[in-house]
Parts: structure tokens; C-alpha cells; sequence
């Protein structure tokens, strides 16, 4: 059997933050396996527990709030070390509050922190949240080194208009609103300036340079697109990219698994076929 030569380095352990929708294809039931292939020791902490994600009629939920506490004591009482923490769809205002002091006790200088504040898209909020919820992710935001809103997220989260049409100063103001909350970098997906185009747009404030990455739009939309790729940059800043190859990479990933699922003859909805794709992100450059 022919094996991959593995070269003897320390793993890197991430703790991702997120509901699990049992059936769906999103947030942790991504974040799992995809952090994991590209490497990193994966520790989950689930905010709840989902039948299915909410695109789904009918989904039963348990909220997992109280787990938060006891559970950061007991790693804090093993002296658990996180490389990275990384945060996306949670459930409630309090979450978001016992979250940010899990990160404050586990943050260490080399601690990278992505928070990604789930809440809509689309110009719409998802079934479960309001607009307390929405200035709530603002502190959370603070807490971050990374934040990866869409722009549906960002104009909630900075009381901007939300536009389908737009240019260059509209995504520049909403940048700098979002960097305003303190993140060290703001990235915004979902931004396009061209027909048949869309990428990630970033800012990044301590050297206030701006980045945009521009890749071919596929004409589809699938749940869990936004956690495949945070989960990549995630996954690929562990590796020890800097965050715009991290960011190219989980672009080209995530437009490459909405193409290939388009090919899937069972025309699955609720989610795409990372299962497929995984092996070539492994190899991706
Ligand atoms: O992919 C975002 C997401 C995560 N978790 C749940 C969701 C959604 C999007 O709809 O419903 C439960």
C-alpha cells in the first residue's frame, strides 16, 4: 500500500465552537472532519443540538448552554492548550457571553481565534435569531483575532443597509465598520464586483492593507457553504499559512465542492458533497 511520507511535527489542537445539526452538513458535523483532514486535533464544545439545521421544516432543538461552563473548568483543570478557537452558529445571547470568557481563559499569545458570527443571509436573519442577537456578535467579534461575516452578518451586526447592489466604498465602509470592532483581521464573503464573479473581500488593521480574492461565481446555494469555508481557513491557518493563502484556498475548496455537488445526480439540497472533495483539499497549495 502506497503511504503519504508524514513528517514528525506537533500537532496543532483547535477547539471549534458550534451546534451540531445532527442532518444537514453544517457547522460542526464540517468543521469535524474538515479540520481534522487538513491535520489539526479537532475538540468539539457543542451550543446545542439540532434534529436538522433550520432550513429544514420542523427541526426539534436542545440547547446545550449549560454544558459551556463546567466543561471550560474541566479542560482549564487539565491545562488544555488551544492553538486555535473558532466559533460559528451558537443559539443564544448568554452563549455568546460564556463563550467570550472561554476564550479569555484559554487565549495564550499563539492562540488564533475565528469567529465567524452565523446569524443570516440573503439580507434575513435565520429562524432562530433577532436583532439582540446580532449586536450581541458584536462583542464577540471583539474577542477575535479573525472574523468571517457575509455581508447579510455585517450590515446586521453595523446597522448598514444591506444591498445586492454595491461598489467598491460600500465594501470598504462596511469593512472598516467591522474592523472598528476590533478583530485584528475582517474578512467578508460573498463579495462581487462582476458578473459571473464573486470572492473575499479582508482588511487588516494593524497594517491597514486591504485584500480582495476573486473567483468564478457558481450559480447556486447550498446551506453550510459559509462553515466549509471558515472551517479551511480555520484548518489551513493552523498549518501555518498566512491568512490570505488560507483564505484563497478556502474559496477555490468551497466554489470547487458547490460544482461538484451540481453534478451529484441526486440533487442534494440541504448541503454539499465535501465527502467527495476532501481528498483534494488535502493536496491543495
Ligand atoms: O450553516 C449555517 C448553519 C449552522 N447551523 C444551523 C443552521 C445553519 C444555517 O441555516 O441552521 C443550525
Amino acid at each position: 500500500m502506497a503511504r503519504r511520507r508524514l513528517k514528525a511535527k506537533i500537532m496543532k489542537r483547535v477547539l471549534s465552537v458550534q451546534d451540531i445539526s445532527c442532518l444537514g452538513k453544517c457547522s460542526l458535523t464540517i468543521a469535524l472532519p474538515v479540520i481534522s483532514a487538513l491535520g489539526s486535533e479537532t475538540v468539539i464544545l457543542p451550543t446545542g443540538i439540532l434534529s436538522t439545521h433550520t432550513m429544514f421544516k420542523n427541526f426539534v432543538v436542545k440547547d446545550l448552554s449549560d454544558i459551556l461552563e463546567p466543561f471550560t473548568k474541566h479542560w482549564m483543570d487539565e491545562k488544555v492548550h488551544f492553538d486555535g478557537i473558532y466559533s460559528g452558529y451558537l443559539g443564544t445571547v448568554g452563549e455568546i457571553d460564556l463563550l467570550r470568557q472561554l476564550i479569555a481563559s484559554f487565549r495564550s499569545k499563539d492562540t488564533v481565534v475565528f469567529v465567524d458570527p452565523v446569524m443570516g443571509d440573503n439580507g434575513k436573519l435565520y429562524p432562530a435569531f433577532d436583532m439582540d442577537y446580532a449586536r450581541k456578535n458584536c462583542e464577540l467579534c471583539s474577542s477575535a483575532d479573525i472574523i468571517a461575516p457575509n455581508i447579510t452578518e455585517a450590515c446586521f451586526m453595523t446597522g448598514r443597509e444591506y444591498r445586492t447592489e454595491y461598489d467598491k466604498e460600500y465594501i470598504k465602509d462596511l469593512l472598516l465598520a467591522l474592523s472598528g470592532f476590533g478583530a485584528g483581521v475582517s474578512l467578508l464573503t460573498g463579495v462581487s464586483f462582476e458578473e459571473g464573479m464573486t470572492g473575499v473581500a479582508g482588511y487588516d488593521r494593524a497594517q491597514d492593507s486591504w485584500y480582495y480574492y476573486p473567483h468564478k461565481r457558481i450559480d447556486a446555494s447550498y446551506h453550510g457553504t459559509g462553515d466549509l469555508f471558515a472551517s479551511v481557513c480555520v484548518g489551513e491557518i493552523m498549518k501555518g499559512l498566512d491568512w490570505r493563502d488560507a483564505v484563497r484556498i478556502a474559496a477555490d475548496y468551497t466554489a470547487y465542492t458547490i460544482e461538484v455537488t451540481l453534478k451529484n445526480p441526486e440533487e442534494p439540497w440541504y448541503g454539499v458533497d465535501f465527502e467527495a472533495t476532501l481528498p483534494v483539499l488535502i493536496d491543495m497549495k
